[in-house]
């Protein structure tokens, strides 16, 4: 008969000796958290087993990224020391259950950095690049999206043809609106696309009905332009009642959208259900999603094409798997938010996950800048329009501690957005 191993390590403590059953244990000895700025700030969590393997995992959230910091340090890691870096999904359950205070940005971020740093320790004690313990690759690659825009409709379709000259067969569109001096999507002439621009929150006028009048003529010129073999996207960024958000996706059903992102904000899921009785426009939502219980309406009813939660906000490897899964069960795919304040370490996690789900949509892609990257290096790379994670076992990701420290953290917030009246309004 076989022997079990020792029940001595029931808690997840007194690990880092081989069982009796010879199942090898990997003691938790060390986590630490590594705050950079490599043109925008990162924080990312190390775990470090008994036999010195190292793991990784994102915790960034972009203009809050201290919180997390501090739940991490405080509250996390002295409940990690000492556990089985293993045991992933009894560790999941121990932070989720044990804190009492369940889902949140702050939380469900420090969750899914102990969650992918385990995953990248388990893959690599098993010397395998870690889509192959999920079940191996279901595709080639994966799809990426990369973003198109410009202050004009001409500016932004010359961007996307770029894009499409680079390989890529999907491209999100976003055009600044005629008598708004600034809108979401839309880099300042001259410089990328970073939307946590201030010390504090910069400030933005916003009119829906001038937006409403601009989305469609931009879909009109870019199939006239770049035809119908390259997938276009579009995010609103939560800024229409579900009734404005029908009347857009009813505008531009003619251009046959991959999706229409965030046409309305997510709290009320049952909104949604008046946007999809009136369009077959393709919805995606799910961005600032931390846990399931945020798309189940939205994803038991089908009122949505794709569910863009990811890695870093939505409780790591493990909860996304569970997403993804009850997704599938409803015909929804996933389309992981892949935005530059998600770091190298998410993008890795990302799509390694994205690989092997059977429902895998599409993955966004806003590539960082050569300093992120140079911090970060990493196995995952694009061509002809798709991403891989690469090989390397484990995640296939690293950070350079001593560049890191280099770049100091700087505070920076995401804008804010007013009605032309000074109303408060989504941004
Ligand atoms: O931190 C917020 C950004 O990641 C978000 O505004 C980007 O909407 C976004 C997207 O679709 O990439
Ligand atoms: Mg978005």
């Amino acid at each position: 008969m076989v022997a079990l191993p020792s029940m001595k390590a029931r808690d997840g403590r007194r690990a880092g000796q081989e069982g009796e059953a010879g199942l090898v244990m990997a003691e938790i000895i060390s986590a630490r958290v590594i705050v950079t700025c490599p043109d925008r700030n990162f924080v990312t969590l190390r775990i470090e087993t008994a036999d010195g393997t190292t793991g990784i995992g994102d915790a960034t959230l972009n203009g809050r990224e201290l919180a997390v910091v501090s739940y991490l340090q405080d509250h996390v890691i002295p409940c990690l020391i000492g556990r089985d870096a293993h045991r992933i999904e009894d560790i999941w359950q121990y932070l989720y259950k044990g804190a009492y205070w369940r889902r949140g940005p702050v939380t469900m971020c420090a969750i899914a950095a102990v969650d992918v740093a385990l995953w990248d320790i388990k893959a690599k004690v098993a010397g395998l690049p870690l889509y192959q313990l999920l079940g191996g690759a279901s595709r080639e690659g994966c799809m990426v999206y990369g973003h198109a825009n410009g202050a004009t409709i001409e500016e932004t379709i010359a961007e996307a043809v770029r894009h499409v000259e680079q390989g890529y067969k999907a491209v999100r569109l976003q055009a600044g609106v005629p008598g708004l001096k600034s809108t979401y999507g839309v880099a300042k002439p001259g410089q990328r696309y970073e939307p946590a621009d201030g010390a504090l929150p910069t400030e933005s006028l916003w009119s829906t009905e001038k937006y409403l009048r601009s989305v469609a003529p931009l879909f009109e010129k870019a199939r006239e332009v770049l035809g119908w073999d390259v997938h276009l996207l579009h995010d609103v960024h939560h800024r229409l009642t579900p009734i404005e958000a029908a009347r857009l996706g009813v505008e531009l059903e003619p251009y046959r959208l991959f999706w229409l992102e965030d046409p309305t904000p997510a709290e009320n899921q049952a909104g949604f259900r008046l946007i999809r009785e009136k369009t077959t426009t393709p919805l995606a939502v799910g961005e600032i999603f931390n846990t399931i219980w945020d798309a189940k309406q939205l994803i038991e009813e089908q009122l949505i094409d794709y569910v863009r939660a990811t890695i870093v906000h939505a409780g790591g490897i493990t909860h996304m798997r569970r997403i993804a899964s009850f997704a599938d069960l409803h015909q929804v795919r996933t389309g992981c938010h892949g935005a530059t304040d998600l770091s190298p370490v998410c993008m890795a996690a990302a799509l390694h996950f994205g690989l092997s789900v059977p429902n895998f949509g599409i993955q966004e892609l806003m590539p960082h800048t050569a300093k992120t990257d140079a911090v970060f290096p990493h196995a995952y790379g694009f061509r002809d329009g798709m991403m891989h994670p690469g090989d390397a076992p484990g995640l296939g990701v690293d950070i350079d501690e001593e560049l890191a420290a280099k770049y100091e953290y700087k505070r920076a917030y995401l804008p804010v957005n007013r009605l032309e009246d000074g109303t408060m309004f989504n941004w």
